[in-house]
Parts: C-alpha cells; sequence; structure tokens
C-alpha cells in the first residue's frame, strides 16, 4: 500500500510539474520549485527506503482563500529520517518552497533546510544544512559536519551574495555554510540555485547515510531537545506565517505551521517558546508578537573563508 501511495504522490508531482510548464509558457512569468521536489525525492528514494507519512493522509493538497493558489504537502519518513516534508505554494505571481528534513533523534545530523520565497519582482533564499547543535560554541560538532562542506559553501556564497542584514536571533540555527540571498528574477540565478540545491541536499543524504546511531541516552535526550527548540522556533517566529495567514486564514495557517511543517512540537518535548527564549517573555506574561528581540544584524556575511564565525562583535 505504501508503494502505491508514493506512486499516487509521484503522479502527482508529475502532473503539477506539467501543468506549472504550460503555465510558464503561457504567463513567461517565474519559473516552479516542482522539479526541486522531484529531484530530492528521487535522490532519496534511491538511498533509502521512503515511505508516506501519517501526515501525508491530513496533509496533501489545499486551495487558498483567493481561489487560485495552490498548496502542495508532501511527507515521508526512513529508518533514519523522523520526518521529509515540503510545502510548495504557487499562483501565478509567487513560487514558494519550504522543504527540510528533520532526521530522528537518534542522530545528531544537521537539519536539511531549503526555504525560497519567489515573486515577480525579488527572491528570498535560505538554503542550508541547519546545526542541530551550536557550531559557534561547539568546535566539535562544527568540525564533525561542517569543515568538510567548507569549500562547497564557499563556491556558492560567491555565487550568491549574502542577503544582508537579518533577524539576528536567526543566525544561531544557521551554519557556516549557509546561503542567504535575495535577487530579482534571472534564468540564471535559478539555474544555479537548482545546481546549489542538488549539491546541498546530496551532501546531505552523504551525512545522514553516514552518521552513526546514538545509543548513549543522554546523547539522544540532548538532540531530541535541540530539535525540538529548533522547531519551536520556526513554530512561532518563522517569517512565512504572514503569508500563510493571508493565504488560509489563521487556524489553516496556525494548524499547518505547528503540525505540519513543524511537525514534533508536541512528541519531542514538552518545554514552550518562552522555556527556551525567555527574552521574548513580556509583563502579563504572554510571548511578545515581535519577530525579533535583538532587532536586525549580519550586514555582511558573519562567516570568512574558512568556516569561521566573524560576527562576534554582535551578542546572539
Ligand atoms: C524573509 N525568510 C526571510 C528572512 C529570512 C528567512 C532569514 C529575512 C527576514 C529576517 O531577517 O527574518 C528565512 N529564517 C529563515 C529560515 C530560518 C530563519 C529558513 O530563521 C531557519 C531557521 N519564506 C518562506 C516561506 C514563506 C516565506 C514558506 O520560507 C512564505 C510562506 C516568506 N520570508 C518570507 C517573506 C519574507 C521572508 C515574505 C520577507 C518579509 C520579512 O522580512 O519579514
Amino acid at each position: 500500500a505504501g508503494q502505491k501511495v508514493v506512486k499516487y504522490l509521484y503522479g502527482h508531482v508529475m502532473y503539477r510539474k506539467r501543468k506549472s510548464r504550460h503555465v510558464l509558457k503561457a504567463s513567461a512569468g517565474p519559473f516552479s520549485y516542482q522539479k526541486f521536489i522531484h529531484f530530492a525525492l528521487d535522490e532519496t528514494k534511491r538511498r533509502t527506503l521512503l515511505v508516506p507519512s501519517p501526515l501525508q493522509e491530513k496533509y496533501n493538497s489545499l486551495t487558498a482563500m483567493d481561489g487560485t493558489t495552490e498548496l502542495q504537502m508532501l511527507s515521508f519518513q526512513a529508518p533514519k529520517m523522523r520526518l521529509l516534508r515540503s510545502l510548495s505554494i504557487e499562483n501565478e505571481a509567487i513560487k514558494i518552497l519550504d522543504f527540510a528534513v528533520f532526521a530522528r533523534p537518534e542522530f545528531d545530523a544537521p537539519i536539511f533546510c531549503a526555504n525560497f520565497f519567489t515573486t515577480a519582482t525579488m527572491n528570498i533564499i535560505v538554503l542550508d544544512l541547519n546545526p542541530l547543535h551550536n557550531v559557534i560554541d561547539q568546535r566539535n560538532y562544527k568540525e564533525k559536519y561542517f569543515t568538510r562542506l567548507i569549500s562547497l559553501g564557499l563556491r556558492y556564497s560567491e555565487l550568491f551574495p549574502w542577503g544582508g542584514k537579518l533577524t539576528s536571533e536567526s543566525l544561531k540555527f544557521f551554519s557556516p555554510i549557509v546561503i542567504w540571498t535575495k535577487f530579482p528574477p534571472s534564468q540564471e540565478r535559478y539555474d544555479c540555485l537548482y545546481s546549489a540545491f542538488k549539491e546541498y541536499y546530496q551532501a546531505w543524504l552523504e551525512l545522514i547515510a553516514q552518521a552513526p546511531e546514538e545509543i548513549d541516552p543522554s546523547s539522544i535526550k540532548s538532540n531530541r531537545e535541540a530539535q525540538h527548540k529548533y522547531l519551536t522556533w520556526r513554530a512561532e517566529k518563522d517569517p512565512g506565517h504572514g503569508i500563510l495567514k493571508r493565504l488560509i486564514g489563521e487556524s489553516h495557517a496556525q494548524d499547518l505551521v505547528r503540525n505540519f511543517l513543524f511537525n514534533g512540537l508536541d512528541e519531542l518535548g514538552s518545554k514552550g517558546f518562552l522555556d527556551y527564549f525567555p527574552e521574548y517573555r513580556r509583563e502579563d506574561g504572554s510571548v511578545n508578537e515581535k519577530r525579533s528581540i535583538l532587532g536586525k544584524s549580519f550586514e555582511n556575511r558573519p562567516w570568512d573563508a574558512r568556516g569561521e564565525f566573524i560576527g562576534d562583535d554582535i551578542k546572539i
């Protein structure tokens, strides 16, 4: 039955691909992220046993309140992957991809993260292997996963210049090879972004394939907590939430964010947002709705060519 669902989902992706190609021809608008998803699923299936996630039944596709924007959700799991999920949102004017893979807590592998937001005038891009543990203070974690990827990161950071100031709190969730960039529409850049996505995803697949299963309960616990903290941050403060609310309404957006995109909040831990990020506590005990307490900073890439953090003047 699993295989059947996968085939069905593939059919769906292929169908969407043909459809969007047609749209492209008609409007010459921006391209589609469907081939990114297709590549990632193909490559993952080549390397591991990928089966649909139980989430797939509830989260599959949705038409936004405007009656034209399509939201497409896919989710899978594999022996080492707790959750591989993708959300794509497309209409004539916008193309959005939020693709992430979370390992099971027995592995301390980074989180694969591709967040692409494309309009007729602008692209906002984050592509990274988000570290599970702190790579600024914990040298051993950084060396374990990132030292060998510095040259890959360097190649693409030259092609994709740093996107400028960003929410300071986000920096802790990024690795030395993060691609954070903005650019106006350009076919050449999209082709380059596709290459970057393919190379980063291959690198992540290789890394998870090599990752040994942790058996020490305290390490597993620390991995679980780190992933829970990451999910808690993104479920509360991710910059995409406003768009989702506008498209599908507050309560659907909330459900999608908490139970699909950042699924695991209820299973991996019991702490709340303010336990992890007490600086957001307001006097009445509620969560400050501001995205950032520290404000925006890091005008330039705060990692040097050797992957050393050089943003020390700003406290994060
Ligand atoms: C902007 N998205 C941004 C910015 C970042 C990210 C860094 C710049 C604004 C800022 O400094 O916060 C992405 N931030 C991330 C990611 C992490 C993080 C991936 O901390 C991970 C830890 N973007 C999406 C999706 C949508 C989206 C799915 O990925 C819409 C549904 C929209 N992102 C979006 C928009 C902006 C943005 C509209 C510009 C608005 C803004 O700056 O607040």
